[in-house]
């Protein structure tokens, strides 16, 4: 997959205040929500505009509006994604959610699906998949299969950490679906958790 890593200053700051063990429940939830903000705003960098004829209190002017036509539907793999997401939401209100609920058995690392709900015009809709954390990138390969499934319009997948070894895994199944990452980390230690990291993101959101 294309792999955008996104260096803007704000968010290096914010992912390694994330990253600080000492970091508390409520201040990793407040940095999460505001890095997601910018996140979304890299992320919608290339959104299509049109114009549109608005009067202003002086006068009128065609004036730059997003195109109805660009659909978007914010889908969260749970628990984790749900911290991103809110955070992506504050800057783009009117976007659709949906939401998928997978857990990885921490034995085999076999990834179960529990929850399933999406928009059902997902197939007009483009689809931003969010999940702080891509370690062995199974539950990554595994939302996108499942996306794929019900046919939307495209995936973009947005994370704030990504395991070398599964951006190659998404890579090599989902070559057609672009990663936007904060950071790339290139180790996974043997249970699977990536190092340096953050630890385990719906831990550190939820406690
Ligand atoms: C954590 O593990 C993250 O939020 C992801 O959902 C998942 C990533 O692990 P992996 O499937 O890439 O190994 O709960």
């Amino acid at each position: 997959a294309q792999v955008h890593t996104i260096g803007h200053p704000l968010i290096q700051h914010k992912l390694t205040l994330m990253r600080r063990a000492e970091t508390s429940t409520a201040k990793f939830r407040a940095l999460l929500r505001e890095i997601s903000m910018l996140l979304a705003y890299e992320v919608t960098r290339d959104l299509p505009l049109k114009t549109e004829i608005i009067q202003t209190p002086l006068t009128h002017m065609e004036a730059p509006i997003l195109a109805p036509e660009k659909k978007m539907v914010i889908i969260s793999i749970m628990r984790a994604g749900q911290g991103i997401l809110d955070g992506i939401l504050e800057l783009i209100p009117s976007a659709r959610v949906g939401h998928i609920g997978l857990y990885r058995d921490p034995r085999s690392h076999v990834v179960v699906e529990y929850y399933f709900k999406v928009p059902h015009d997902i197939t007009e809709r483009d689809v931003l998949l969010v999940d702080p954390m891509i370690a062995t990138g199974n539950t990554a390969v595994a939302a996108v299969n499942r996306l794929k499934q019900i046919q939307p319009r495209s995936i973009r997948f947005v994370c704030l950490l990504a395991a070398s070894e599964g951006i190659e895994q998404l890579h090599a199944e989902h070559p057609d679906v672009p990663l936007y990452t904060a950071a790339i980390d290139d180790k996974l230690d043997e249970h699977g958790y990536i190092l340096p990291g953050m630890g385990d993101a719906g831990d550190r959101l939820f406690g």
